[in-house]
């Protein structure tokens, strides 16, 4: 009986122990009920009564080792398991490179433009780029073909099906009227937002592009007030020694209607490529409220006045940032894009 103690105790020491499998090998043969520890406690009962209790002492010291060296094998190797699931990390790796988005060349420029007008009390208001063609047209003064109505060519969603067609907006003018149907003036709004034309696609124009437009109704506001917000935006926007040039021009929804040209930023007005050696840059158009726009949207003439003013917004991006393609502006190429992110 000793030796075969003493035999188990050898084989239980030099065990090793290093997988989940060796783990269960070891089980097995020493630790269920008929592996080699039970087998020796069997054989107690054959000794003498006085050998027993001695053998039985040591049988049991012998079960408690393998009992201690499964357990502690078992702690080790849950520790080894859960570190290896884990992450290890290299901190000595170089960081990964990060590519911040960045904004647009045009809401930057938008972005001044609201920033400007915001300081003088406008409000922004925005609306459906799908709109009615009598918000769009009719309520704008433009009458049934009136060849004001070619002037710009129009994407039509639906036509002469009977009811108020539907067509992408082709300026932002239809969200003034939705201001002057839902509010009474004072009225003191901007309108940004993209706008489309059925136009001939070239690095100039494009059928899709940026507007902002302005509203300003109250009693007795007048043109002087129309040249004195007209001069503060552009002497913030492009410079304050800039010089301005009124045009007279027409317009449905406006009367009396102008153009209006700032000193080329680019030369100081001495000629350049880009003003085609004229000096001058036009920036937007403007005018007082035609009467019949007020009266389609409930408001007196008599008692109520305004001037409006529309400018395009991509233009004044490809100048600033010299670039010479508008297409470059809506085809999100991250090459082109990633230049802006300063
Ligand atoms: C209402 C009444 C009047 C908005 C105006 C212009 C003049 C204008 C063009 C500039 C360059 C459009 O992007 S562009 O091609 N716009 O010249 N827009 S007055 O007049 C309004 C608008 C809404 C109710």
């Amino acid at each position: 009986m000793k030796h075969s103690i003493e035999e188990l105790r050898r084989e239980i020491d030099t065990f090793t122990i290093r997988t989940a499998d060796e783990l269960e090998a070891f089980r097995l043969r020493f630790m269920v009920r008929k592996g080699s520890v039970a087998k020796l406690f069997n054989q107690l009962k054959d000794l003498s009564p006085a050998d027993r209790p001695g053998y039985g002492q040591l049988l049991n010291q012998l079960k408690q080792s393998a009992d201690r060296k499964y357990e502690d094998a078992e702690k080790q190797l849950e520790v080894l398991s859960s570190s290896a699931g884990k992450k290890r990390i290299d901190l000595t790796l170089p960081g990964r490179k990060q590519y911040p988005g960045s904004e647009h060349p045009v809401q930057k420029v938008l972005g001044d433009m609201k920033q400007i007008f915001r300081a003088m009390g406008f409000t922004i208001a925005t609306g459906p780029e799908l709109e009615l063609d009598s918000y769009n047209f009719d309520m704008l003064n433009f009458p049934a073909n009136h060849p004001a109505r070619d002037m710009q060519d129009t994407f039509f969603i639906t036509r002469n099906e009977g009811e108020d067609d539907q067509l992408l907006r082709t300026h932002t003018s239809p969200v003034q009227i939705r201001v002057m149907l839902d509010e009474k003036p004072p009225i003191r709004v901007i309108c940004p937002g993209k706008v489309y034309r059925n136009e001939a696609i070239s690095a100039r124009s494009y059928c899709v592009f940026h507007q902002l437009e302005g509203l300003y109704i109250d009693k007795s506001v007048s043109f002087a007030d129309l040249k004195a917000t007209i001069y503060s935006f552009a002497k913030q926007m492009f410079g304050s020694d800039v010089q301005l040039r009124f045009r007279p021009s027409f317009f449905p929804f406006t009367e009396p209607s102008a153009e209006v040209d700032v000193t080329c930023y680019l030369c100081g007005g001495k000629g350049c490529r880009v003003c085609k050696q004229s000096g001058w840059l036009e920036i937007l158009g403007c005018g007082m409220v035609h009467p019949n726009v007020l009266k389609n949207c409930s408001i007196d003439p008599d008692e109520f006045s305004g001037f409006a003013f529309g400018m395009g917004v991509d233009r004044t991006a490809l100048l600033r940032y010299k670039i010479d393609d508008i297409r470059l502006l809506f085809e999100n190429d991250v090459r082109m894009l990633e230049q802006f992110s300063q």
